[in-house]
């Protein structure tokens, strides 16, 4: 059976309260959503957290063990967790989920960018919370750090604590990072990949481009599967492409909020339903959680930290 990966990014870093009332912000929605997305479809959930009044993204250590515990409790969903936290987050901060929780999944930026979101404010007419308006205008001035040095004390610990990392790619140059890491003995293969298309400082969410980040990725690293994600309207036909080029999807109110121009999404599980759909329509099933563990050589839900 063909099988991939969808993947749910439920709530993110980058879109604001403001923008949505549907964006979930405390503990108790993000667990809500976990569930939901799991029933629609999705074989991972990719987590971060805010601060449940006023929905600054942070990386609480508690926040993310109160939503871990509750929703391997009710389901088998695979759970990702980001070590990209919010924009600004210190290095220490960020990584400390892979020890404390020891999951299977996190995140690992490949490398610095300019994350520009200052952009997205100008269609927001009212501000719920004062930290909204700057935290995205601030990111005019903003490099998103993830070093070398950094990358590699990263992979120290996510591999000390049995988690696979999922390389996010913004460019083409971070295969190149990521190849070196490899050829280096630092990162370990075979590596999952996660295209991150459409963001403004990365690479434009276009399918000619999509084909050049596989390619390279063919020609830079031997064994890899891929996923893509992609920002706003982007976000559905850029994984329809990689359904098509073989690979896996990320969807998710992380990387949009809209379900179809002009409409917002209710929650990440209405974007999984979409794209589920589309891939049943090209032959292509979802994979269940625990196809996802066996395509991705995950350590199972009895190593975890939680
Ligand atoms: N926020 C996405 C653009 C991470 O969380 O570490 C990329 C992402 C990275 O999800
Ligand atoms: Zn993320």
């Amino acid at each position: 059976m063909n099988k991939r990966i969808i993947t749910a990014a439920l709530t993110g870093a980058i879109h604001t309260p403001s923008m949505s009332p549907y964006l979930p912000v405390t503990p108790e929605q993000l667990i809500e959503e976990a569930v939901r997305v799991h029933e629609a479809g999705a074989a991972v959930a990719h987590l971060h957290v805010r601060d449940p009044e006023t929905g600054l993204p942070n990386a609480d250590q508690a926040i993310y063990r109160k939503i871990a515990e509750e929703v391997k409790r009710q389901c088998d969903i695979v759970l990702c967790f980001t070590t990209g936290g919010k924009l600004g987050e210190s290095a220490e901060n960020r990584v400390r989920v892979a020890s404390n929780l020891r999951p299977e999944l996190t995140s690992l930026n490949a490398g610095s960018l300019n994350f520009g979101l200052f952009h997205i404010t100008e269609n927001v007419r009212e501000w719920k919370y004062d930290w909204e308006k700057p935290y995205l205008e601030g990111t005019e001035d903003f490099i998103f750090p993830n070093t070398f040095k950094t990358m590699r004390q990263y992979l120290e610990i996510i591999y000390a604590n049995g988690a696979k990392p999922e390389f996010e790619i913004y460019d083409v140059g971070m295969i190149n990072n990521l190849a070196f890491l490899i050829q280096k003995g630092i990162a370990k293969q075979p590596v999952y990949l996660q295209f991150v298309m459409g963001i403004l400082g990365g690479i434009p969410a276009t399918l000619e481009n999509l084909v050049f980040l596989v390619n390279t990725a063919r020609t830079q690293i031997k064994e890899f599967e891929f996923s893509v994600c992609a920002a706003g309207r982007h976000q559905i036909p850029m994984c329809a492409g990689s359904l098509i080029l073989g690979g896996h999807a990320r969807v998710g109110l992380e990387d949009s909020l809209y379900i179809e121009k002009g409409v917002l999404a209710k929650s990440s599980a209405d974007q999984v339903k979409k794209i589920v759909n589309i891939a049943r329509e090209l032959g292509i099933q979802p994979a269940s959680p625990q196809e996802a563990r066996q395509i991705l050589g995950l350590k199972g839900m009895d190593q975890l930290g939680f």
